[in-house]
């Protein structure tokens, strides 16, 4: 497939066409990121909604229960599932395409899992370009579902306008979630599992920490409570995370988002974009693993051959 008939096919709506890109994103091939750039005035228009909490918690159950919801109200949905811990790409997480598939024969709903490659900030750049390629697709509803327990996970929710963070009845005395400073990024707390025993109680805790919260905020995180098996409390989170969306616009914060957003995609393309070229001039070259050599001797320090290597780089480019 051609940079222009991936283009084309995606912004005809072309199913496989949008898969084909997402593998070659996912692949950090150079024909992605071309199509990426002409696909991207076609952006900006989708709801991007981050689904984080603890493994188990029922983020896909609940993603999946979501999308029904929102296919009632007639809006169109896609839906990717990051894995850091998987090494694979793509076919990871078999359970969550087993549990999403009730929404496979319909064309309306589009369903991708990422894995990490292990490179580092890979798999949020390679999210975030995930993002772009469905948003230009047309879906009008993005998910993205990441298990919350490190930094990364919050990097890669940084994309979305509307964050839900899960967490389960009984689940210790202290919130999990607040570990990983999870609990700040949070629009929506959805306590899960309604159907558990203590399921109040832990509405009460969550309530009790955003009491002790000292920051002014317009928008204070509603808790509320679901049941992903039988859909209870679904129909009311769909109402606010919409009425979320419509608090983003109203006081320009949707737009303040967006332009975050756009400065920090630029300022992360910059520094993947000039690491990628450094290891790829760098990569095999004599006078480079010669310097390594020395540097293990002793004989030269690392300080001054980064500067050095990275002066000669710079100056490169310039010509
Ligand atoms: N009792 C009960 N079980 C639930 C509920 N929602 C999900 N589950 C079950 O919890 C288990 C985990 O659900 P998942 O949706 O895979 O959870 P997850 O957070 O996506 O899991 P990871 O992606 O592995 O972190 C499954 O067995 C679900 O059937 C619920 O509301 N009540
Ligand atoms: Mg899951």
């Amino acid at each position: 497939m051609s940079v222009a008939e991936l283009v084309d096919g995606i912004l005809n709506k072309k199913r496989r066409y949008l898969a084909r890109l997402i593998s070659l994103i996912e692949e950090e091939d150079y024909d992605a990121q071309e199509v990426l750039s002409q696909l991207y005035r076609h952006t900006g228009k989708a709801h991007v909604i981050g689904v984080t909490g603890p493994p188990g918690s029922g983020k896909s159950s609940l993603v999946t229960k979501l999308t029904a919801e929102f296919r009632k109200r007639s809006h169109t949905v896609g839906i990717i599932c990051v894995d850091p811990s998987s090494p694979f790409t793509g076919g990871a997480l078999l359970g969550d395409r087993i549990r999403m598939q009730e929404h496979y024969l319909d064309d309306e709903v589009y369903v991708r899992s990422m894995g990490t490659r292990g490179h580092l900030g890979g798999l949020s750049r390679a999210t975030s370009d995930a993002v772009t390629a469905i948003d230009a697709f047309g879906k009008d509803i993005i998910f993205v579902e990441t298990v919350g327990t490190g930094q990364s996970e919050v990097e890669v929710i940084d994309i979305a306008h509307t964050i839900l963070v899960t967490d389960v009845p009984g689940s210790g005395d202290d919130i999990q979630a607040s570990k990983a400073g999870i609990m700040e990024i949070a629009d929506i707390f959805v306590v899960n599992k309604m159907d558990l025993p203590g399921a109040d109680k832990k509405v009460t805790e969550i309530n009790a920490m955003l009491d002790l919260d000292p920051r002014e905020r317009e928008w204070r995180p509603p808790v509320l409570l679901t049941n992903s098996r039988t859909g209870d409390g679904i129909p009311e989170l769909v109402e606010k995370i919409l009425e979320h969306y419509k608090h983003l616009t109203e006081t320009g914060l949707l737009e303040k988002k967006g332009l975050q957003r756009s400065r920090d995609e630029l300022d992360q393309l910059m520094k993947y974009k000039l690491t990628q070229e450094l290891s790829h001039k760098l990569q095999g070259r004599p006078e480079y693993e010669e310097a390594i050599k020395l540097i293990a001797k002793r004989k030269k320090d690392p300080y001054s051959v980064a500067e050095e290597l990275i002066a000669e780089f710079l100056f490169s480019e310039s010509r």
